[in-house]
């Protein structure tokens, strides 16, 4: 393959003089030149380019089969070609945990990780394989479908977080795998942001013909509440194909495909619906109530009994602000996931280091476990808070939250509020309760009556849905966990699932906030590389050495240096020959590990690299002359 120029530093490790300038720097040069990836280490640092770019074709996932990271340029299949290899030569579980804010491209990287683990499997049981790998991208349509919608950061948001398994078999061929989803953000189907669209799902079904609508009761022109001041177009039309051949592929019944596309005609229907109160304290349901039961499969006698008590006894104080309560859980989300790359990227070192037998002082960094602990210690953090504060029997106020938030927290570093501080001064790291819509009266967990409508339903894949409306009222009566616990409770299973495997990490940048190609907002660039800690990251990396690399691969592009080692070393040990090799080459600020070469300073690599690139033209030519046989 031919070697590609170098734009910048392709690793964070080799720039010179380390500073968030001539980090960003570094970035926008890259990008400038459509080099979007970037390494710090094993750590990829890739930046949104809002354009198509001819970087993952199927020629160019070859050249990153079976290569080390930096023998070739970063890319985020060089991830996930070492993600596989760990599994397939140590047998060990591998993760990759991909962050960055609303359209920093997460869900197209994990995309291109999926399509490069399809791509690279063995021949045998190729009709078996060949199912589960189409399975895996497939499986991303439905979830765009139910769990994508555009909002004013990104035209595609995952409104949901997800976390999938792939499980491999012995030759570390796709056999299966799971997908878990975190906090699908529902407040979306009643309230959207101007600008913003609901779920894709809504406008998919409704881009169909007349035929198809009219089956579930909708018309194809009819200007629903739930799609906001958007409508279906004709790249939803085309979406809604790709939705029903992954159903296919997925192979789920045909009965089964009808009963949720019913399910989301039924919801857009419920949109429709109004509730009012007759003067003798009845309910009165109007709308297109007989099109909404159709298509939701229960009666109407049921619906109307189920939600006169839901809305009768919510009075006027029916649908509060939901959103922020979800950024919350999102942004505890993140500190989560910072949590552990922080924990795991020094562990990862400490642990080589000890693996090795070499010696070195761990360097200082910022540990967000406190602010983690702040949302989550049991009895003290404030999802403990809001908990006890759900089971008052009397309906608290934002204020008297807020006031009970203060009195257990003031005094704590990183906690503010609109109340304790009056300022505009925000906090580096921590919580600010500056504006809080959390309403104490968070009762996410769906009514029983509710539940027991929906399990009534004719329609089996909804009734399916909720078991729980089929259980004896009696049993049930015990409260259900808020959503802030089952958050966090899930939150705590995902992080102990990832400690237990080999991470690898994606850090997404988003270049503008315009969704734009060829576009740098220096400020937005500059607050992810702060929020990322990208540059402490390139610290701690070079605190310790700048890289490290098996013995064998170091030789194999080394070796052409020295005239003890090229063509070949007398000796049969890499480890001895690597040794001389540097010996004779005057370098020293290195140790040596016992299966690998940890080498302290960049420009001792930078060194390496430059002499080897200013060889290998004459070693072309020598090869040449040896090939001609004139020399
Ligand atoms: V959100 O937190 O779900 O709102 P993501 O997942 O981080 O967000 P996404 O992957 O959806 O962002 O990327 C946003 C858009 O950027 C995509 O729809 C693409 O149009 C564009 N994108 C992202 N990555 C690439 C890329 N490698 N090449 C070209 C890209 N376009
Ligand atoms: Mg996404």
């Amino acid at each position: 393959m031919a070697t590609q120029p170098e734009v910048g530093v392709s690793d964070f490790v080799l720039l010179d003089n380390l500073t968030t300038d001539t980090f960003i720097e570094n970035l926008h040069l890259r990008f400038q030149n459509n080099k979007i990836y970037t390494y710090i280490g094993e750590v990829l640092v890739s930046v949104n380019p809002y354009k198509n770019l001819d970087i993952y074709s199927m020629q160019h996932m070859a050249q990153y089969r079976g290569r080390e990271m930096f023998e070739v340029t970063p890319h985020v299949y060089a991830v996930a070609d070492a993600c596989q290899r760990v599994l397939r030569q140590q047998g060990k579980d591998t993760c990759v945990l991909i962050s960055g804010e609303s359209g920093s491209g997460k869900t197209e990287a994990s995309k291109f990780i999926m399509k490069y683990i399809a791509a690279n499997t063995t021949q045998v049981h190729r009709d078996y394989i060949d199912r589960v790998k189409n399975v895996l991208i497939q499986s991303n349509s439905i979830l765009e479908t139910f769990g994508n919608a555009k909002t004013n950061r990104n035209g595609n948001s995952s409104r949901f977080g997800k976390y999938m398994d792939i499980h491999f078999d012995y030759k570390g061929d796709p056999v299966g795998g799971h997908i878990s989803n975190y906090l699908l953000e529902k407040s979306r189907v009643v309230s959207l942001q101007p600008g913003e669209r609901n779920f894709h799902a809504f406008y998919q079904l409704l881009s169909t013909n007349n035929a198809t609508t009219k089956k579930f009761g909708l018309a194809s022109s009819a200007v629903y509440k739930i799609l906001g001041s958007e409508r279906a177009t004709a790249q939803d039309s085309k979406l809604f194909s790709v939705t029903n051949s992954a159903f296919d592929a997925l192979s789920f019944l045909q009965s089964v495909v009808e009963d949720i596309w019913s399910i989301v005609a039924g919801v857009i229907l419920l949109g429709e619906l109004t509730f009012t109160e007759t003067p003798d304290g009845q309910l009165s349901i109007g709308g297109p109530l007989t099109q909404c039961t159709n298509a939701l499969g229960v009666s109407e006698q049921a619906l109307r009994s189920s939600m006169a008590g839901r809305v009768l006894s919510a009075g006027g104080d029916l649908i509060f602000e939901t959103n922020s309560f979800e950024q919350f859980c999102i942004n505890y989300c993140n500190e989560k996931l910072q949590q552990l790359f922080i924990e795991l990227v020094l562990k990862q070192e400490q642990e080589e280091y000890a693996r090795e037998g070499i010696q070195w002082t761990p360097i200082k960094y910022f540990n967000n476990r406190v602010i983690c602990e702040l949302v989550d210690a049991p009895h003290q953090g404030l999802i403990a808070i809001m908990d006890e504060a759900c089971l008052n029997p009397t309906k608290i106020s934002d204020t008297q939250l807020l006031e009970a938030m203060d009195r257990r927290l003031n005094g704590h570093k990183h906690y503010t509020s609109r109340q304790l501080a009056p300022t505009d001064k925000k906090l580096k790291h921590g919580v600010d309760f500056r504006i809080t819509h959390y309403a104490g009266e968070n009762k996410d967990s769906l009514w029983q009556d509710l539940k027991r409508l929906l399990h009534s339903s004719d329609n089996r894949s909804l009734a399916d849905m909720w078991p729980e409306g089929g259980t004896n009222i009696q049993k049930t009566s015990k409260r259900p966990p808020s959503a802030a616990t089952l958050f966090r409770n899930s939150m705590a299973a995902l992080v102990t699932g990832l400690q237990s495997k080999e991470p690898f990490y994606v850090r997404c940048v988003k270049p503008n906030p315009h969704q734009a190609p060829n576009t740098w907002d220096e400020q937005l660039v500059r607050h992810q590389v702060a929020y990322l800690g990208l540059v402490e990251n390139v610290r701690v990396r070079r605190a310790g050495f700048a890289s490290r690399q098996r013995y064998d691969r170091f030789l194999k592009r080394y070796k052409m240096l020295s005239q003890y080692t090229w063509p070949n070393f007398r000796g049969s040990n890499d480890k001895d020959a690597v040794m001389v090799l540097l010996r004779d080459l005057h370098v020293s600020d290195v140790q040596f590990g016992h299966t690998k070469l940890f080498i302290r300073s960049a420009k001792t690599l930078h060194g390496l690299e430059a002499a080897r690139a200013e060889l290998i033209p004459s070693i072309v030519i020598l090869l040449q002359k040896l090939w001609r046989g004139t020399l």
